[in-house]
């Protein structure tokens, strides 16, 4: 069995370090096991949260949707992805129109392979993170802003991924991808698998190839890293 997670809201609170017990557990958990990790965030950030022991303990790391992969440490694969001149303009036009007034710095982020975008912007504070989680659920913002990108170019994909921000990609590059190289029965770990979350194309194709009999899985949709450590701790 391959155990695949997302790591922002499963492994970890959105954008934070993981729980230092859970860490612990989480590391003796790994022991023998195949471990990969995919997530939309970059190299630095998920070292930041997760830690170099279990960064570099995992089989493999799909940074940025898998659009650069790690192993032990070292970058084996990535893809090109450049902002053009015309996306930059609706990002920017997406920022003229939001009616979310309390704005950060880094609107755009270019990571490999991915276009990461927040109205907020990244630098905003953890309160102010977590107030804008709250508006965007009412308000829908990132689903329209998705929406539109998807609509005006189809050949990229825009996913509501943590909190405050969409990665934007080439269509196809998304998490879904990284079962292409990944062979045998998978169990996954997402918080975002409903459609419109970056963990849908993976958990969507798990249960589709499920269905079909092509490919025996699990999908476990958390509510949070406390929610994954409850079903960890049945799983030897
Ligand atoms: O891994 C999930 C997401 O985590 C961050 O999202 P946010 O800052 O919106 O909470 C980002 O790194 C995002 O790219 C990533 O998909």
């Amino acid at each position: 069995m391959k155990y695949v997670f997302d790591i922002d809201g499963t492994l970890t609170p959105s954008r934070l370090k993981i729980d230092s017990e859970f860490e612990t557990f989480f590391l003796e958990w790994m022991e023998g096991k195949e471990i990969y990790l995919v997530t939309g965030s970059d190299k630095d950030k998920t070292i930041e949260q997760v830690g170099e022991k279990i960064w570099t303990k995992a089989t493999r790391v799909y940074q940025s949707c898998g659009n650069a992969v790690y192993e032990n440490g070292e970058l084996i694969r990535q893809i090109d992805f450049d902002l053009g001149k015309d996306l930059k303009k609706l990002l920017e036009q997406f920022l003229e129109v939001s009616e979310w007034e309390d704005r950060y710095d880094i609107h755009i982020e270019k990571r490999i392979g991915l276009i990461n975008f927040s109205t907020i912007g990244r630098t905003c504070t953890q309160e102010a993170r977590e107030k804008y989680a709250t508006w965007d659920k009412v308000s829908g913002e990132r689903i329209l802003f998705c929406k539109l990108i998807e609509d005006r170019y189809p050949h990229l994909e825009a996913t509501v991924g943590g909190q405050i921000s969409i990665d934007i990609y080439p269509k196809g590059k998304n998490k879904g991808q990284i079962l292409d190289e990944l062979e045998g029965s998978v169990s996954f770990f997402g918080d975002r698998c409903a459609p419109g979350g970056n963990d849908y194309p993976i958990a969507h194709r798990l249960d589709y190839e499920r269905m079909k009999m092509q490919r025996m899985s699990v999908v476990f949709d958390v509510e949070g890293w406390e929610d994954t450590w409850n079903y960890l701790k049945n799983i030897k």
